[in-house]
């Protein structure tokens, strides 16, 4: 608890520095069990430099997730008032999937530094190095279940507005679950629910963004199609501040989607890549090429295939062919 408010006190320092008096009066403790928390946060991988008369100031935060970085100032309703965080899981989707049956709380996050079994779509593996975020949001949405894929759609403009607001970077989102910086993926999106007839008991929403991860951590077939949040804006990033706003932007277009799923879908339409180009779709039975001519009400994509006919697609892979201005 006095680590936390040192660290806090030593991050609001205007100055720069802040004394080793100060910090012990603010805290109420000894100045001797100042200088012993500074240590602790120094192994923690915190570059504190300790000057004579002037005091103590941060250099360097180190790139680990922490839940008191992640907590402190979210200001969620429900979207992250819970965090399981875990520094190495088989995947956060089975978790989280584990605690909604077990009656979590709507909002609940698993969030992990690794996964040794992280899930794509169709049983396909999500590659999942450290320096990255991977999370699994439990929702709870009282909607039938043909509009669940509605939850990707929002998922996917929440996070593209995260990056937007933390990076400065602008992505774009490939029906139906990826989000892409230049062409290349940046974050993988999972949907999984639980359902009995039409009623949906709960979705775990799972997202997978690269962030800070060395790209030759990746196979090459792999690499060549991704890229990294810090690759892109040429710097490492803030990983707890990343998360927070993931959390903010998913709380919000969450509530818009159960106030109005129109408002999610012109949101999405304005930023999805894949309406209007020339598409390939494979994954589901026979390859088909046609022109992607729009989403349906239910996140279905549209497709006009070349002999004229119109076939509407819930799940699939596309590839973009030819861009059409
Ligand atoms: C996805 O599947 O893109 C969904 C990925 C969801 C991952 C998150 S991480 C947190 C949560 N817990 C989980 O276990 N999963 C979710 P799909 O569209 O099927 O794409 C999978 C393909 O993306 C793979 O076959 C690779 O080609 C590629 N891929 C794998 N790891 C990647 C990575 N780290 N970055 C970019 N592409 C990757």
């Amino acid at each position: 608890m006095y680590k936390e408010k040192i660290l806090n006190l030593l991050r609001l320092s205007c100055s720069g520095f802040i004394s080793g008096e100060e910090l012990a009066r603010k805290c109420g403790i000894s100045r001797t069990m100042v200088w012993k928390h500074i240590k602790t946060l120094e192994r923690e991988g915190f570059g504190i430099e300790a000057v004579p008369s002037q005091g103590y100031r941060i250099t360097s935060v180190p790139d680990i997730l922490r839940l008191e970085d992640i907590r402190h100032g979210l200001r969620t309703k429900a979207v992250g008032k819970e965090i399981h965080f875990y520094q190495e899981v088989t995947s956060t989707n089975t978790l989280a999937m584990g605690l909604a049956a077990d009656g979590a709380l709507e909002g609940t996050v698993v969030l992990a530094e690794t996964q040794t079994s992280g899930k794509g779509r169709l049983g396909r593996k999500w590659i999942s190095p450290k320096r990255n975020l991977y999370l699994s949001v439990v929702l709870r949405p009282n909607i039938p279940m043909h509009k669940a894929p509605l939850i990707t759609l929002t998922g996917a403009v929440a996070v593209v507005s995260a990056i937007r607001t933390t990076c400065g970077l602008e992505a774009g989102i490939k029906w139906p679950n990826d989000i892409l910086i230049s062409g290349q993926k940046v974050c993988g999106l999972l949907t999984e629910m639980s359902a009995e007839q039409d009623r949906i008991r709960h979705i775990v929403l799972g997202i997978g963004l690269d962030v800070n991860m060395e790209m030759g951590e990746l196979p090459p077939n792999v690499r060549s199609l991704s890229t990294t949040l810090a690759a892109e804006a040429g710097a490492k990033i803030n990983r707890n501040a990343l998360l927070q706003q993931v959390l903010r932007d998913l709380e919000r277009w969450y509530q818009k989607f159960l106030g109005n799923e129109g408002d999610v879908l012109n949101e999405w339409k304005k930023l999805n890549m894949t309406v209007g180009n020339r598409i390939t779709v494979s994954g589901a039975g026979e390859a088909l090429d046609g022109l992607a001519q729009g989403v349906d009400s239910d996140g279905r994509l549209i497709v006009r295939l070349d002999n004229g006919t119109i076939r509407t697609l819930a799940a699939g892979d596309v590839t973009i062919v030819k861009k059409i201005a």
